[in-house]
């Protein structure tokens, strides 16, 4: 592909035109009249620039990694080579899940920039679920593509030497991995440098670090993380990485793309979810105006386990070509039952490390560096720990307890009593 310069540099609103004109790939889509480009910076993540770049005849996103952490400054470099993985995971992502990622049309190493289709006018499910909106189909798009990208990128379906390629690959993006090692995993369970709360958790943040059980599961889940390279993950599956309109679901965003444990996506998406769900009281103008959404949410969640597990088990039945679980030990010898009870207990498996990674992430976004809009915009913060309150008892229930939690009932009940009970 046509690099634009040769050292890196980060773009402007004011550069940009100039240095993406000369791509053909990009003024084929906005036009070759660059004086008719406008840019605007709309980057609201914690690490890239995001120009949306309107043109006479198009737009497109224009991503480009900065050389450190933009939530936090020049004092934590990060490399640009997260651009890479990001490009890698979408053409695969695109492969498994065809139509739920952004079309690539440039991508350049050198300055880290990726140009890609622009979802419009969609808008990131997170500032929806704060809205109050809801949105048709979005369990089945995002229940199908985990399953889709979590079977199709594992041993299950891909042939051996090509997934040992990608582990290979993928391995080498140890500062993003280090980030989700450090601040998920580690810095939630003790006083980190970069960890902050609000200061009515105070009292409930002291006994979830002595708790001991707790600290155990959370490590137990990380060594998960860290030694299960089980297929190629998403890597950031929260409501930000989602992008909707009432009727459409797209992915975006994965540039913390590793192999690692099946549980993990679905279990920060499901996390996430709930944690919008405790977070609604602070978002309504009348006490009790969410409580019909809040059930809405509990059944997108109900929705998205059972639209995964029916696909995954779809994609057991027809698409097992990996060195895992051969029909020709199973299907084959006339074991078809022993298939079935085989995939009863892989998703057994996930079920139970989604529960875990969905309460590591209810418990991160509340304590560590980086948390929600949801909660961070409820500016009475007597009402934003209530809210944060409630999701870190489901997250301690969920990581201690949830070899117990047998279904999707069980937990949703949960959340309900701890939404009503009194703090
Ligand atoms: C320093 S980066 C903090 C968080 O932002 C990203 O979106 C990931 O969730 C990461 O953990
Ligand atoms: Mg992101």
């Amino acid at each position: 592909m046509t690099k634009i310069d040769t050292a890196y540099e980060p773009l402007t609103v004011e550069t940009l035109a100039n240095r993406l004109i000369s791509i053909d790939a990009i003024s084929g889509i906005l036009g070759t009249d660059r004086s008719k480009w406008v840019a605007k910076e709309v980057g609201d993540g914690n690490l890239n620039l995001v120009f949306i770049v309107n043109g006479e005849h198009g737009s497109v996103i224009v991503k480009q990694a900065l050389p450190y952490v933009r939530l936090v400054g020049d004092s934590w470099p990060l490399p640009l080579k997260r651009a890479f993985f990001e490009h890698n995971a979408l053409i695969r992502q695109a492969e498994r899940d065809p139509g739920t990622v952004p079309e690539i049309f440039h991508f350049d190493e050198t300055q880290a920039i990726i140009v890609m289709e622009f979802f419009t006018p969609h808008v990131i499910l997170r500032h929806s679920l704060m809205a109050g909106t809801k949105h048709d189909g979005l369990a089945d798009v995002l229940g199908k593509f985990c399953a889709r990208t979590l079977f199709r990128g594992s041993d299950l379906s891909m042939k051996p030497a090509d997934r040992k390629a990608d582990v290979a690959l993928f391995i080498d993006s140890v500062e993003l991995c280090d980030i989700t090692e450090t601040l998920v995993f580690s810095d939630p369970y003790f006083d980190a440098e970069r960890n902050h709360h609000t200061p009515q958790l105070d009292e409930l943040v002291t006994s979830l670090r002595a708790d001991i059980d707790l600290k155990v599961e959370a490590q137990h889940l990380k060594s998960k993380f860290c030694n299960n390279a089980e297929t190629m993950l998403h890597g950031d599956f929260h409501t930000g990485s989602i992008m909707v309109t009432e009727t459409e679901t797209k992915v975006i965003d994965p540039e913390f793309a590793l192999y690692g444990p099946m549980g993990f996506d679905i279990g920060m998406l499901l996390g996430n979810f709930w944690m919008a769900y405790f977070a609604q009281p602070g978002h309504a103008s009348v006490e009790g105006e969410r409580s019909e959404y809040q059930d809405w949410i509990l059944q997108v969640v109900d929705e998205i386990w059972s639209v995964f597990s029916v696909e995954f088990s779809n994609l057991w039945r027809t698409e097992r070509t990996g060195i895992l679980y051969e029909k020709s030990l199973f299907e084959d010898q006339g074991h078809l039952s022993a298939s079935e009870k085989a995939l009863d207990q892989y998703l057994q498996n996930i079920w139970r490390d989604t529960l875990g990674f969905a309460g590591v992430e209810m418990i991160r976004r509340t304590l560590s560096l980086a948390h929600i809009a949801e909660n961070d915009t409820i500016e009475n913060e007597e009402l934003r720990a209530d809210c944060e309150a409630r999701g870190l008892k489901l997250g301690r229930q969920l990581m201690v307890n949830r070899s117990r939690m047998a279904s999707m009932a069980v937990v949703n009940e949960l959340a309900k009593k701890i939404a009503e009970e009194a703090n």
